[in-house]
C-alpha cells in the first residue's frame, strides 16, 4: 500500500489528494509524516517538504512527478489529454500554476508577518504572480474548466494555487488581481462547484483555520522554535 504524505493546508499535496479523488483512488493512504520539518524527517527525504509518495519505503518527491507517476499507475480516468498536443497543453497550464504562481505564493507567504516584512521581495514575487495571471487569463479554457471542457491535472494544480493566491496577496498588501482578469475570475468561480475541487477547498481551508489557531495560541512559534533548535543541533 502507498502512501502520501500531506497536510490539509499544503498546496502541492492539495494538487495530489484532488487528481487522486477525481481518479476514486482509494488504495494510498494520506498522512501528516512524523517528524515533519525536523533533521531526522530531512535525514530520509533530502528537499523535505511535502508533497512524498512512500511506495513501501521507496520514497517519492515532488508533487508534478507524483501526480506523472500517479496517472502512469492508474491511466482512468484520463487527467491528461485526448493527444499528444492536448496533453501537453495541459501540462503548460499546470507547470504554469506551479512555477509561475504557486511557487512564488509560497515564498511570499513568509512575507505576512509585518515586522519581518520585506518589501523588495514583496514586490518582486507578487509582481510574477499577477504578471503570470495575465498570462493564465489568455491560456485558460472556458466553460468551469481549465482546459478541453473536463478535469485534468491542469484543474489539480489550478485549484490550490489560486486559494493560495486569495489568501495571500491581500495579506502582503498586494490587490487579488482576479478579479481584474475576467477569465480567471469565471474559472476560479465555476470551477470551485466541481466535487473535487470543493473537497480540496475544504480541506485547505480547514488547514488554514486549524494553523491560524495555532498562531493565535503560540503553538506555531514554539514548533518552529523546537525545530529550529532541532536544525541546529
Ligand atoms: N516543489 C515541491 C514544493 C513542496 C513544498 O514546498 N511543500 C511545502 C508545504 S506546502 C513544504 O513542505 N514546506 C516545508 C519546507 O519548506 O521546509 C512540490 O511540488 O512538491
Amino acid at each position: 500500500m502507498m502512501t502520501l504524505y500531506s497536510a490539509d493546508l499544503s498546496p502541492f499535496a492539495a494538487r495530489v489528494r484532488m487528481q487522486i479523488y477525481a481518479k476514486g483512488i482509494t488504495d494510498i493512504a494520506m498522512v501528516m509524516p512524523p517528524g515533519f520539518g525536523t533533521p531526522k524527517y530531512r535525514e530520509a527525504n533530502p528537499i523535505g517538504r511535502i508533497p512524498v509518495l512512500d511506495i513501501d519505503g521507496d520514497l517519492m518527491p515532488e508533487s508534478e512527478v507524483i501526480a506523472e507517476y500517479i496517472e502512469e499507475l492508474y491511466p482512468e480516468p484520463s487527467m491528461l489529454g485526448a493527444t499528444p498536443r492536448e496533453t501537453a497543453h495541459i501540462r503548460t497550464l499546470a507547470r504554469l500554476s506551479d512555477i509561475y504562481l504557486l511557487n512564488n505564493l509560497f515564498m511570499l507567504a513568509s512575507q505576512v508577518p509585518a515586522a519581518t516584512r520585506s518589501q523588495g521581495a514583496v514586490d518582486l514575487l507578487a509582481g510574477q504572480v499577477t504578471r503570470n495571471v495575465a498570462a493564465l487569463d489568455r491560456m485558460i479554457g472556458q466553460g468551469g474548466f481549465a482546459c478541453y471542457g473536463r478535469l485534468t491535472m491542469a484543474d489539480c494544480a489550478l485549484v490550490p494555487a489560486l486559494f493560495l493566491l486569495g489568501g495571500t496577496l491581500p495579506a502582503v498588501g498586494v490587490d487579488n488581481p482576479v478579479p481584474a482578469h475576467a477569465n480567471v475570475a469565471a474559472y476560479d468561480a465555476a470551477i470551485r462547484r466541481n466535487e473535487h475541487a470543493a473537497r480540496v477547498l475544504d480541506e485547505l481551508q480547514r488547514g488554514l483555520k486549524e494553523r491560524l489557531e495555532m498562531m493565535r495560541s503560540g503553538e506555531f512559534a514554539r514548533r518552529m522554535a523546537e525545530a529550529q533548535g532541532a536544525a541546529g543541533a
